[in-house]
């Protein structure tokens, strides 16, 4: 029937999504285009397989709900500044799953089926799907909550240029540095020498971009420590594939943070700061 037709499409978007997500660079767009496809997969199929059974109201709400997840992925891939090609994949993707949710949704609660004896219990074999699909739902929205709360600023945009390399001292020991661009950073936003200290306050939107002064592809990686700043979009994380790259977060928790270069060896060269957020 041309409903359960409908959740293929569901299922197939999702999974393509799932894919391509693995291929994109925008690590702020990974984890929850991954969480989106994911939740079209497990959507789609429970629809599919137990979609005749359910009522109009849940069908349509669940229906609905694929349609809410494409309508963000769509729109979140138009803010992005990944490459051209890959966005326009994700924001069709992302629509052709609007729609299906839309039309799904749609017929569910528009063409209610004949009144059918309202099983008592739901049948076994979709009770497990039933669960993932609760946990599945579940995490997405306290992922969605994480993002919300922890990508809101208070406005104040903050720049930070950083440059990562290796001193040429002729000495046998080899040093490394993180150290600010003064003049390109916002006025006090950034100091010292050799290792840098950034300063910001709270809810601060920071525009960070590292410079590798030794070029090369991932020859640093430069990471903040700490939990708060382990997730996308709000971590600053960037493996430094171009000589420049920049990263824009809220430093929504306030504390100290070690700012470093994950390639061995380089942190205790000393290639490594603090982002202190006040
Ligand atoms: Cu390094």
């Amino acid at each position: 029937m041309a409903g359960r037709a409908l959740s293929w499409v569901n299922i197939v978007v999702g999974v393509v999504i799932v894919g391509l997500s693995l291929l994109s660079t925008d690590m702020a767009l990974f984890v929850p285009n991954l969480v989106a496809g994911i939740l079209l997969v497990v959507a789609g199929a429970y629809l599919a397989w137990a979609g005749p059974r359910l009522s109009p109201r849940a069908r349509g709400g669940l229906e609905a709900l694929c349609a809410l997840v494409g309508l963000g992925v769509a729109f979140a891939w138009l803010a992005s500044g990944e490459n051209l090609s890959l966005r326009a994949l994700f924001i069709g993707l992302g629509l052709v799953a609007l729609v299906v949710g839309a039309l799904g949704a749609w017929r569910a609660l528009s063409n209610p089926p004949p009144a059918a004896p309202e099983p008592t219990a739901q049948p076994k074999g979709t009770r497990w799907l039933t669960w993932t699909l609760v946990v599945v739902v579940v995490l997405a929205l306290l992922y969605g909550g994480f993002v919300a709360f922890a990508s809101n600023s208070n406005g104040t945009d903050v720049t930070v240029v950083l440059h990562l390399g290796t001193n040429a001292n002729g000495s046998s020991a080899t040093t490394m540095y993180m150290k600010c661009d003064v003049p390109a950073s916002t006025p006090g936003a950034c100091s010292g020498g050799d290792q840098a200290t950034v300063t910001v306050h709270q809810r601060d939107r920071i525009h960070l971009t590292i410079v590798n002064d030794d070029k090369g592809d991932h020859s640093h990686d430069f990471n903040v420590q700490g939990w708060q700043y382990a997730f996308p979009p709000i971590s600053p994380e960037m493996e430094l594939h171009a000589q420049a790259q920049s990263w824009t977060f809220t430093a929504w928790a306030s504390g100290s943070f070690k700012m470093l270069c994950e390639v061995p060896g380089h942190d205790g060269a000393g290639m490594h700061g603090e982002l202190v957020v006040q």
